[in-house]
Formats: structure tokens, C-alpha cells, sequence
């Protein structure tokens, strides 16, 4: 044995520096897969509860997918960044999709990854001793993550190791927000660390700026003169406090609001002024757009609109700078945090009520609101019972055994359009959803709600291509351990109709069509419920019928509330 393995164990590691120097920035939890390259942490973990230090939670993740996802979701509901900590190259692979997600929904995650071993001939504590670490040693670790991070950095040190951890955090929480990516070899994890008691005041987010006067102006007169303004908005609900900023704007100037995309819950959807989440047909008649947060307030080539029609951009990352083909012709790209700006804009109009004529404002609203009240009135229609099972039916019983609080994960796919209509959701900080396209995330991010909002029911509306992506076995396996229980409801279509749609839409008349050939079905159905069950001790249970659905979900509610999870695994006409 060479004399490095008998070398002094520091009494301050690396390992222990970024222990606390998490915690001295809020991140409360680790969500881990771990490896050949955690020895240091592990043994610093059980150091620290043996002494009764602090540290964050460890939650252990059978799977890199889920465990970024529970982290997403948990910044989601909560803004506060949590970490994950992943094995090397393999690990940072299997983050896979959920790294995108995370990215496009800007949601701040710290990552951290081992990196294979640095020394081979045993000349440092943590060098190599498995032959793994050849294989795991690959040219280019970072590159696995570079697209899909605000940062990616090196700890090379244990002297700044707490440096860097606060330098990424402070990127990760600065908008446009969005995950970091730190790796570390075992060698520097093991070596001696540096305590900084940094003060955390002194790394805070990047302050955000609003409209300067001039803009502010120019978009107030503009909304003025509009005779048929909207307000298209992905994300605006991020921040809470936008929503109510946002109803004030659009009641003052009886504005409708469309939420395209929704990631968030942006404005309260029993609101006369909300017309729905699609932007036709009122797209096509408006003669002012104002996008508000929204990465695709609708898809440009499909779009119909008025030759006439202005549209003004406003957004925190207007340009969509990590989309190397965007583009909306906008009059005015107004680079600013959407509070700010819609504080400017009522602060405006509070002080000037000029140029808005008190009838033709009466006018509007009044038809906006009948328009309002006959969308309802469609919605209310399409959710009665049928013989066969309906997506708007069950939706609608979903609605019932739910309340203002619950928070819903959209994840439903080709019919989470019918989800959004008829589950409404009212309260800010109630409605999400991925932010990506990277299937599989409700079910982890559903367990990162609930460690965020105890009080809170958690309920996941997800299609049965999209369960099977989330990673189903290491999720409810997770939500029993660490008592995180919630509902899923599968949208069970027996197979993908997203890709039977747009085949339809490019080829209306073509040879898959007329053969009914999609290569999308996942016939002869599964149990995907039983799944949770093995995994995770859920309460589970099919659903055929349309009277079996009540019953079945207030028995899936009363299994939540008394701390199992539930999955009920609806039928719909196979795809
Ligand atoms: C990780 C991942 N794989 C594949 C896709 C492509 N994709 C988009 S929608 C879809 C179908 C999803 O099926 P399901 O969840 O059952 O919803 P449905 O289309 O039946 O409503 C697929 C496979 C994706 N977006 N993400
Ligand atoms: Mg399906």
C-alpha cells in the first residue's frame, strides 16, 4: 500500500465546505444517484448527522430523470433552487430530457457531477481504484450538459469550493434563470476545505429592471388606441404577484387574455377577461398583441393574423436566445421583468385615464365577457356523460375532487387541452407544467411540489406515453419513502396520439391515413397502475367505465390523504 491512503483524512473537506455552503444558501435537499465518485460525500454525510451538523437532506433517486425533475418541480412552486447530485458521465446522461426541461422552463437547479478520478497511481487520496473510472473518463463530460446550462464549471480546489457553489447559485436564481453544472474528481472532494461563513446577502440574483419612461409610454398609448387588444402569456404566473398586476391591467382596458402554452397559471381562468388557451380566433381579429412572457405565443407558419396588426414583445429573454430560429415581428422587443413592467403600465394608467373613451371600453368588456360566459357554456356541454369514456368527463370529475389550493401537473398531452378547460385553476402557484418537451416529468416534479408544499394536494394529469417516459418504478417508489404522496390520473389512450395528429395535419390525405397505419399504439394495454403499486405501495386501480370514474378518484384522494399515493389509470378509445 503507498503511503498516500494512510495520509491524514482533513478535519475540513471539500465535501464538507459544499455541504455548508449549501445550506448556507437555502438548498435543503440533494437529490442523488450516486457512484464510485461519492465516497467523499458519503462519508462527510454520515460525519455530519453523527455530529449533528446540518445538512441538506439526502433523497435518494433510482433515477437521474426523476431526480432533476423533483428539483425542477420544487423551484417551480417554490423559486428555491435545490441540488442534484449525479455520477459522472452516466449520470449526467440519464439526466437526459429533464436537463432540457429544466433549461427551457429557465428553472434554477444545481447540479453536480463526479468526475472520474484524476490520479492513477494512488499519489492522492481518491485517486482511481476501479477499473469503471477508465471507462467513466470520457473526452468532454461537461459537453453532455453544456446546451442545456447557464454555466458550467470545474471545482478544482477545495479552498474555493464554497466560492464557486455561491457563484453558480447566484447565476442559477439571476434571470433568464436556469440549472449549473459543477463537477469535481474525488481527489479534490477529499482535500482539505476552506469555511468562508460567506455573508449570503453578498451573492444575491441580479437585481431586474423594468421599462424606461419612454416605453413605458409608448405601449400605454398603444394599448389605449387598440380596439382589439390581447394579451397572450405562457409564464407570467411565475411570479405570483404578475398575476394580480395582470388583471388589474386587462380590467382597466378590458383586455382578454389568452394563456398559450401554459406553464404556469397566469391569470385566474373564471375571469371574464380569460378567453381560453387558444389564440384563434381572436389572434386573427386582434389589432394589438401584447406576449407577455411566452416563449411560442403561437406557431408563426400557422398563425392567421392581420396584415394591421401591432405587436409588442415583452419578456425577460425577448430575443430567445438559446432558440437559434425564433422570430416574431414585433414593433417593440422590451427586454424587462414582466412585474416591474405591468407595475409601470398600471402606475401609467392610474395617472392618466386619458384617451380610453368610457363607452367603447363598456362595449368591449361587455362582449368580451359574453364571449367569456360562452366558452363556459361549450365547455360545460362537452363534459356530459357518455356511453363511452371521455377526456372532457373526467376532467371534469377531476375538477370536483379537487380544490382551489391543489396543484396541478399538466402532463396530459393530446388532451391536456381538455385538462386546462375544464379543471380551472383560479389561485397563482396551482397549475403547472414542464416548460420543455422532454416527456416524463410530472412524476418527479409532482414529489418536488409536495417536499416544497406539504400542505398542498399534489395531482398529476399525465397520458400513458408520458408515465411511461417519467420513470414510473424510481417515482412512487420515491413518494413512499420519503412521504410525498399525491394522484396520478393516466389519460390512458393506450398508445401516442401526438404523433397520429400531426402526421394527419402534413399528410391529410396520405397512405397512413387511409391505411390507419401510426405506428403508436401500445395495444394490448398494460397495468400501468399496478406499477406503482409494486414500486411504491400505491393505491391503484383501472377505470373503464364512465360511473367507475367518481368513485375512483375520491377513493385515490382519501388513499393521499391517508399518506399512499394513488394512480388511476383511465381508458380512453385507444389512439
Ligand atoms: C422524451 C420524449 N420522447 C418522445 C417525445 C415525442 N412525443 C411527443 S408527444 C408523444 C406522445 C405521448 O404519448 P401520451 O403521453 O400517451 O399522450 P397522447 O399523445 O396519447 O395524448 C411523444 C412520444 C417527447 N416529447 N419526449
Ligand atoms: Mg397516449
Amino acid at each position: 500500500m503507498s503511503a498516500n491512503l494512510i495520509t491524514r483524512v482533513p478535519e475540513y473537506t471539500a465535501s464538507d465546505a459544499l455541504n455548508d455552503a449549501l445550506v448556507n444558501a437555502g438548498v435543503s435537499h440533494i437529490f442523488l444517484n450516486s457512484g464510485t465518485d461519492y465516497p467523499p460525500f458519503i462519508e462527510s454525510w454520515a460525519k455530519y448527522e453523527a455530529q449533528g451538523r446540518l445538512k441538506p437532506e439526502i433523497i435518494i433517486s433510482p433515477h437521474e430523470y426523476v431526480a432533476i425533475s423533483a428539483a425542477q418541480g420544487y423551484a417551480q412552486v417554490s423559486g428555491r433552487p435545490q441540488a442534484v447530485f449525479v455520477h459522472v458521465d452516466v449520470g449526467t446522461q440519464n439526466l437526459g430530457g429533464a436537463l432540457h426541461n429544466a433549461f427551457r422552463c429557465r428553472t434554477p437547479v444545481f447540479i453536480l457531477a463526479g468526475l472520474s478520478p484524476y490520479t492513477i497511481g494512488r499519489e492522492l487520496r481518491g485517486g482511481r481504484d476501479s477499473p469503471i473510472q477508465y471507462l467513466q473518463n470520457v473526452q468532454d463530460q461537461a459537453g453532455i450538459a453544456r446546451g442545456y446550462t447557464k454555466l458550467c464549471g470545474e471545482l478544482r480546489s477545495g479552498r474555493n469550493v464554497q466560492q464557486l457553489v455561491y457563484r453558480a447559485l447566484q447565476i442559477a436564481n439571476s434571470e433568464p434563470k436556469g440549472p449549473v453544472y459543477m463537477t469535481a474528481t474525488r481527489e479534490v472532494l477529499e482535500e482539505e476545505g476552506l469555511d468562508t461563513n460567506a455573508d449570503l446577502k453578498l451573492w444575491s440574483p441580479a437585481l431586474l429592471a423594468g421599462m424606461d419612461d419612454g416605453t413605458v409610454e409608448r405601449l400605454s398609448v398603444a394599448l389605449k388606441k387598440a380596439e382589439k387588444p390581447l394579451i397572450v402569456t405562457s409564464y407570467l404566473g411565475r411570479n405570483k404577484e404578475s398575476v394580480g398586476e395582470l388583471v388589474r391591467l386587462c380590467e382597466r382596458l378590458a383586455i382578454p387574455v389568452i394563456e398559450a402554452g401554459q406553464s404556469y397559471m397566469n391569470f385566474p381562468a373564471d375571469h371574464p377577461m380569460h378567453l381560453g388557451f387558444m389564440t384563434q380566433p381572436l389572434l386573427g381579429e386582434a389589432d394589438l398583441v401584447l406576449v407577455i412572457d411566452s416563449d411560442i405565443p403561437w406557431t408563426p407558419g400557422m398563425a392567421e393574423m392581420r396584415e394591421d396588426c401591432r405587436i409588442f414583445y415583452l419578456d425577460i429573454d425577448p430575443l430567445k436566445e438559446d432558440i437559434p430560429i425564433w422570430y416574431i415581428p414585433s414593433e417593440m422587443f422590451i427586454k424587462a421583468d414582466s412585474c416591474i413592467a405591468l407595475k409601470q403600465l398600471n402606475g401609467r394608467l392610474d395617472m392618466d385615464g386619458r384617451g380610453l373613451d368610457p363607452a367603447l371600453l363598456a362595449a368591449r368588456r361587455e362582449k368580451l365577457e359574453k364571449m367569456h360566459t360562452d366558452m363556459l357554456d361549450r365547455i360545460k356541454r362537452s363534459e356530459k356523460k357518455q356511453p363511452g369514456m371521455t377526456a372532457e368527463y373526467l376532467s371534469s370529475c377531476i375538477r370536483e375532487i379537487i380544490d382551489d389550493d391543489t396543484i396541478v401537473l399538466n402532463e396530459a398531452i393530446t388532451n391536456g387541452g381538455a385538462a386546462m378547460n375544464h379543471i380551472p385553476r383560479v389561485k397563482p402557484g396551482t397549475s403547472f407544467s414542464s416548460g420543455g418537451s422532454s416527456l416524463g416529468w410530472s412524476g418527479g416534479a409532482a414529489i418536488g411540489m409536495k417536499l416544497a408544499c406539504p400542505e398542498n394536494d399534489v395531482i398529476t394529469l399525465t397520458g400513458d406515453g408520458a408515465y411511461m417516459l417519467s420513470v414510473p418504478t424510481a417515482v412512487y417508489w420515491m413518494a413512499r419513502r420519503y412521504k410525498t404522496p399525491f394522484i396520478t390520473v393516466i389519460y390512458n389512450n393506450q398508445g401516442w396520439n401526438a404523433p397520429k395528429e400531426i402526421t394527419k395535419v402534413q399528410h391529410p390525405d396520405g397512405y397512413a391515413v387511409r391505411e390507419n397505419k401510426f405506428w403508436n399504439s401500445f395495444e394490448p394495454a398494460s397495468r400501468l397502475d399496478l406499477v406503482a403499486e409494486a414500486a411504491g405501495g400505491a393505491f391503484a386501480r383501472m377505470v373503464t367505465k364512465p360511473d367507475e370514474v367518481m368513485p375512483a378518484l375520491l377513493e385515490g384522494r382519501d388513499a393521499v390523504r391517508n399518506g399512499t399515493s394513488a394512480v388511476i389509470n383511465v381508458l380512453l378509445p385507444p389512439v
